[in-house]
């Protein structure tokens, strides 16, 4: 193992700060600095430096688990792995092989969610597989797809964003979800940039902005609509731009039009001048760009609404320019690579779609099978959750813990406990593992090595910097071990590199071209990355047979960028400059009308209920509730409520309040604060049981993404009895 220090990238978000790991004389790591890298410059968020807190024997499985008279008891890595393999061969037996599931997740490397997603189709040959990214940014994704042809998070990389003249970010606080990232937009105002936050909630990035807009929940597409019939209104379109870049602007500007500012106060509760302050931050200067995060997307109109932005953006000249454009702000560590290779439910590597003959015939050919074999597309992941015990009865579950994440999260739970099987990989024991019939212990970042990509589309490397546990297998020696059971001896290589090197063959010539990095090209330098797509350089690849459709263009779409001679060593971090990634170069504009939530308020459920993070906890909690600094600095959950509605109730901070939806009830003490809507409350939802924030989560989809509605639904607020 290395004796001096390892650089690395964080485990938990898509920022994939760098760091470095140093071994400790009495065993372990600690996490030291890294000023080289670019994206954090050393800069680190309380998780971040205290991650290997997670790698230490005390809090994590270091032994499988198998169920044995309603407990979880110790058991060996054959006896374990025989159980999985032996149940699943029964249950496609008796129900087929779309009886079996596979649910995994935006934390896990390509590598890993490339090979999850060729173990479903091959080994199990279910089509039955999607992932908690599907909860993430689906919507963003989707429209994006729409509107550029492609989806790559954000089309520049974060460098960019001091450099551009306004930045809109709608429904983001990276104060809370990626401290080092709020350098950019503070470099921004400090060049004399405006940013313009759009939040139901005054946040700690709020106080940041230059103006705040605080819409009601769930109406984030009316209040794009209003902007852009204002920029119409004030004859600020760039009708050059939409002319010679663009299509669909007609239709669009139609449905623009029917949003008169008014209306749009009234629907959203922002008021009209302060529409036109914002409409001329954003157009005055030469450059500006909207990024979007959860806030908009996690609407069951998220795809619509991130494509009113983009549309407001396409009016304005505001894409694939120089420090312009649209950008969605991934979640999780590898939640862009992990939406690339295959996880998803419509799926193939390289982001291409399983439902595309070409598609298949490549991949196949790649995996050794025949094209015919490959399912085809299947459930989203809350349906895919609904229909466990029925449809579906045998899950395997790896890097996600729906029990506390996912949305009306009672229903999904029974639902989990009513399945003839359930196995879980995960490195503690999970809410959901706790449940499971099998738990595999398995390795963490620091003790392999793997590719992520961020959120910049960036492609990184972590390196193992110490030994495993004994006791505890990688994910990928896991889908090695159920494959050779199942009757499937080659293909599931455990050495990620050699993983990596099939998935360069699998994604080449695909939108998501991978096949010009390889594990050499980025350990070099100071480990900046490759931004995809990078097509291959002949002279990198061994097989003479593959360069040649290697070498192919990047399908004519991927818009070449700031190419030349960098391209090569850095890939392509600016696309669109040229052309969008759309058949005939041109970005396409989606006509969009403003709908309601799914649940409005009403008499019995009056109050909307948003949820979302803070800084000190990461996601399920899974992870960073087993870290002491963490829980002392985020305890417990909470709800978060107006002055005007806590006097109403009769509640002071701290009492004990019950949210009340109609899927469910959670408890949790006040916190009073004049930041929020007075119509709103807030709930983070990063803990289980009694606080569980997706208790009452309404599971309403998106029609295109299948993203469920966790950002607005209808609840009661009541003060409950006794303090929590
Ligand atoms: N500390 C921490 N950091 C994280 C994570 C974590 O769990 N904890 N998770 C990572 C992941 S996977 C993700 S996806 C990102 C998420 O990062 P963000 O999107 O920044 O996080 P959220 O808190 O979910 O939502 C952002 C904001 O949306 C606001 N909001 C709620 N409803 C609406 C609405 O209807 N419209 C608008 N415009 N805004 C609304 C909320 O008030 C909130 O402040 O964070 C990543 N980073
Ligand atoms: N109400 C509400 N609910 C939400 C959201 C919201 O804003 N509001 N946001 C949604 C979003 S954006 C997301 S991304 C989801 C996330 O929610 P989850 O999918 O539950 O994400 P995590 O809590 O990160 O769960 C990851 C699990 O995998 C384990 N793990 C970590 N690394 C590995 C690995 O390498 N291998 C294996 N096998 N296991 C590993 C962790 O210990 C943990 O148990 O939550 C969604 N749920
Ligand atoms: S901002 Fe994200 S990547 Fe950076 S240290 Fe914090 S959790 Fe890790
Ligand atoms: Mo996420």
């Amino acid at each position: 193992m290395p004796t001096a220090s390892t650089p690395t990238h964080c485990p938990y978000c898509a920022l994939q700060c760098g760091m470095a790991l140093s071994p400790l004389p009495a065993g372990g790591v600690e996490v030291v600095e890294r000023p080289d890298f670019p994206v954090n410059r050393g800069a680190l968020c309380g998780k971040g430096r205290t991650a290997p807190a997670v790698l230490s024997s005390g809090v994590r499985l270091t032994s499988p688990l198998v169920r044995s008279g309603g407990s979880l008891v110790p058991a060996g890595w054959e006896e374990a792995l025989d159980r999985i393999a032996g149940e699943f061969a029964r249950v496609r037996a008796a129900h087929g092989a779309d009886a079996l599931g596979v649910f995994g997740g935006g934390g896990l490397t390509n590598e890993k969610a490339y090979a999850l997603g060729k173990f479903a189709r091959v080994v199990l040959g279910t089509s039955q597989i999607d992932y908690n990214g599907r909860f993430c940014m689906s919507s963003a994704a989707a429209a994006g797809i729409k509107a550029f042809g492609l989806d790559r998070g954000l089309p520049f990389p974060m460098e960019d964003i001091p450099r551009t003249g306004c930045v809109i970010l709608v429904g983001s606080n990276p104060a809370e979800t990626m401290p080092p990232a709020l350098r950019f937009f503070d470099e921004l105002r400090e060049n004399g940039g405006t940013l313009i936050v759009v939040d139901p909630r005054r946040t700690r990035t709020a106080e940041h902005a230059d103006l705040h807009l605080a819409p009601r929940p769930g109406t984030d597409l009316a209040l794009a609509l209003g902007l852009l019939h204002l920029i119409v209104a004030e004859g600020r379109v760039d009708e050059e731009y939409v002319r010679e870049r663009t299509t669909g602007w007609e239709d669009a500007r139609a449905a623009a039009m029917a949003h008169w500012p008014e209306y749009v106060e009234r629907i959203t509760g922002v008021s009209v001048p302060q529409l036109r302050q914002a409409v001329r931050l954003f157009c005055e200067p030469a450059a500006a760009m909207v990024l979007t995060a959860r806030g908009p997307e996690q609407q069951s109109k998220g795809t619509d609404t991130v494509g009113a932005w983009i549309n407001l953006c396409l009016a304005t000249g505001r894409a694939g320019r120089p420090f312009s454009g649209y950008g969605c702000l991934t979640g999780q560590g590898n939640g862009q690579g992990g939406r690339e290779h295959g996880q998803k439910a419509d799926q193939l590597p390289g982001y291409r779609k399983l439902d595309d003959p070409a598609a298949r015939r490549h991949v196949a050919g790649v995996w050794g099978v025949d094209p015919d074999s490959l399912p085809g597309p299947g459930r989203s992941a809350y349906e895919l959750l609904d229909a466990l015990g029925s449809d579906v009865r045998s899950l395997l579950l790896m890097g996600s813990n729906p029990v506390v994440s996912a949305p009306r999260a009672a229903h999904v739970e029974e639902r989990i406990r009513s399945l003839d099987f359930l196995a879980v990989c995960d490195v503690v024991l999970s809410e959901t593992a706790a449940l499971a019939d099998v738990v595999l212990p398995v390795t963490q970042w620091a003790e392999e090595t793997g590719t992520t990509t961020s959120l910049e589309g960036r492609v990184l490397l972590r390196r193992r910097a110490l030994a495993a546990p004994d006791g505890v297998r990688s994910d990928l020696e896991v889908l090695h071990g159920l494959a050779a059971r199942l009757g499937v001896e080659k293909g599931f290589p455990t050495d990620p590199e050699e993983v990596f090197e099939e998935l360069r063959r699998a994604s080449a010539g695909g939108i998501a071209d991978y096949s010009g990095i390889s594990y050499r090209r980025l350990a070099e330098g100071a480990g900046e990355g490759v931004f995809w797509p990078c097509p291959a350089d002949p002279a990198d690849l061994e097989d003479p047979e593959a360069t040649s459709e290697l070498t192919e263009p990047v399908d004519g779409g991927a818009g070449r960028q700031d190419g030349g001679a960098g391209r090569r060593e850095r890939g392509t971090p600016r696309l669109f400059l040229d052309r969008f990634a759309t058949e005939d170069g041109r970005a396409r504009f989606v006509p969009v009308s403003h709908r309601p939530a799914a649940e409005e308020p009403d008499e019995d459920y009056p109050v909307l209920l948003t949820t979302g993070r803070v800084v000190a906890q990461y996601q399920s909690g899974a992870q960073t509730r087993r870290v002491d600094e963490l829980n002392a600095a985020a305890p417990g959950p909470f709800v978060e409520l107006h002055p005007r509605l806590a006097a109403r109730l009769g509640a002071a901070e701290g009492d004990a309040l019950a949210v009340v939806s109609r899927r469910g009830r959670a408890v949790a003490p006040a916190r009073i604060t004049p930041g929020i809507r007075p119509d709103t409350v807030f709930m983070p939802f990063h803990w289980p049981g009694e606080g569980r924030a997706n208790s009452l989560t309404n599971p309403a989809l998106d029609p295109t993404s299948r993203m469920p509605e966790f950002k607005v639904c209808a609840v009661r607020v009541e003060k409950a009895a006794g303090t929590p």
